[in-house]
């Protein structure tokens, strides 16, 4: 399987962590998203992405490659593909709680700090404090994942085994420290991702360990 992915975006790190969680080979595609006014954009790489985003799953089906995007419906086709280690609760609610994790960082954070957004920006709104903006939004989604982790959280964001939550975490904590938020409100989160980088498919996941890295 080939992963296109670019070392410093949050979504293939998700991606890239469930892949070294699971012991998945898979063969990188590298996409520039800055270079050249980015490369997620030439034709060949829409066809792929119609949105012109990273990450994409390319799989094989009856020797016809196929394309997957959106981190989430990837790692979910992961998660059933490759069940062990699990990274969803048996518990219907407890998996219910693990999603609406995700879909913070994933609808209600990351969509805001992507790259094609704030260059959207940079046209239309020439004089905006970015720093403010990502602020505003990191830390709201921050700020939320926090009040609910005081609560679910273990060893882990959702309880004591790990879970796609902890993938989502771990790279939007990344992101904020691009931004340099300061992340000292957040201190579950905090405590979660050093347990969640202990483990070895997060170390290899790291945006420094990819080959693309600059
Ligand atoms: N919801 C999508 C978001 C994908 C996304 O925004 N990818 C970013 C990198 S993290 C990207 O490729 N941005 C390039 C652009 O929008 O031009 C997912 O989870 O895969």
């Amino acid at each position: 399987m080939i992963l296109h992915t670019y070392w410093r975006s949050s979504c293939a790190y998700r991606v890239r962590i469930v892949l070294g969680l699971k012991g998945i080979e898979y063969e990188p595609r590298f996409v520039h998203l800055v270079r050249d006014g980015g490369e997620q954009y030439r034709p060949e790489f829409l066809q792929k992405s119609p949105l012109g985003q990273v990450p994409v799953l390319e799989l094989k089906q009856g020797g016809t490659p196929v394309f997957l995007s959106q981190s989430l419906a990837i790692i979910e086709y992961l998660e059933e593909r490759y069940p062990t280690p699990a990274l969803l609760p048996s518990d219907a609610l407890a998996r219910a709680r693990v999603r609406e994790l995700a879909q913070v960082v994933n609808s209600a954070i990351q969509p805001f700090q992507n790259t094609g957004t704030t260059n959207f920006l940079k046209e239309v709104a020439p004089d905006l404090d970015k720093s403010r903006w990502y602020r505003h939004f990191i830390g709201r989604g921050l700020a939320t994942l926090e009040a609910r982790a005081k609560s679910l959280a273990g060893r882990f964001l959702v309880g004591e085994d790990l879970s796609i939550a902890d993938a989502l975490l771990v790279p939007q904590l990344y992101a904020a420290r691009r931004v340099e938020l300061p992340l000292d409100a957040y201190p579950t989160l905090l405590r979660v991702e050093a347990e969640c980088v202990k483990l070895d498919g997060f170390a290899v996941a790291h945006p420094d360990r990819q080959p693309d890295r600059e």
